[in-house]
C-alpha cells in the first residue's frame, strides 16, 4: 500500500467543496489515515513549492496557499500517488479530463483547488512537512476485502 499528500486548497474550503472532494477519494476506496485543517504557515507554503521557486507564479501561488484555510489529509491505497493524480486531472482545470476534480471544480491554473503528491518521494516530503507521525493514525478497515481482492 502506499501514501500520499492531498490537500484541499483554500478555494476549495471557501467554496464549501471539502465534503465533496474527501467523498471523491471516500467513494474511490482510498483510507483516511491523517485528516486537518490548517491556516499554512508563509515558511512552509515555500518549502512545500519549494521547487518553483524561481518561477513567476511563485508569488501568487504561496500567496494563494496561504490566504486562508485549507484541509491537509493522508491517502493510502494501491498506487495512491498515482490515483489521486489521475483523479485530480491536469494542473490547469481547463485542461482536465472530464469527470476529474479539478474538470469538474475549477476554472483557473491559479485556483485548482486541490493538490496530490506528484510522485511516492514527494508524498514522503510532503507527508513529514504537514503531519507529526503521531497525527496519522494506524487502523483497520473491515470493508477492505470488498475493495481489494
Ligand atoms: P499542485 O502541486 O498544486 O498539486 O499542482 P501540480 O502538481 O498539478 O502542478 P505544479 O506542481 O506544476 O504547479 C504547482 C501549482 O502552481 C500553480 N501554477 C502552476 C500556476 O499558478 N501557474 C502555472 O503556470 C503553473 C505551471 C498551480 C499549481
Amino acid at each position: 500500500m502506499e501514501r500520499t499528500f492531498v490537500m484541499v486548497k483554500p478555494d476549495g474550503v471557501q467554496r464549501n467543496l471539502v465534503g465533496n472532494i474527501i467523498a471523491c477519494f471516500e467513494k474511490k476506496g482510498l483510507k483516511i489515515i491523517g485528516l486537518k485543517m490548517m491556516r499554512i504557515p508563509r515558511e512552509l507554503a515555500e518549502s512545500h513549492y519549494g521547487e518553483h521557486r524561481d518561477k513567476p507564479f511563485f508569488g501568487p501561488l504561496v500567496n494563494y496557499i496561504t490566504s486562508g484555510p485549507v484541509v491537509a489529509m493522508v491517502l493510502e491505497g494501491k498506487d495512491a500517488v498515482g490515483t489521486v493524480r489521475e483523479m485530480m486531472g491536469a494542473t490547469n482545470p481547463l485542461k482536465a479530463a472530464p469527470g476529474t476534480i479539478r474538470a469538474t471544480y475549477g476554472m483557473d491554473i491559479g485556483r485548482n483547488v486541490v493538490h496530490g503528491s506528484d510522485s511516492p518521494t514527494s508524498a514522503e516530503r510532503e507527508i513529514n512537512l504537514f503531519f507529526r507521525p503521531e497525527e496519522l493514525v494506524n487502523y483497520q478497515r473491515d470493508v477492505d476485502r470488498w475493495i481489494y481482492e
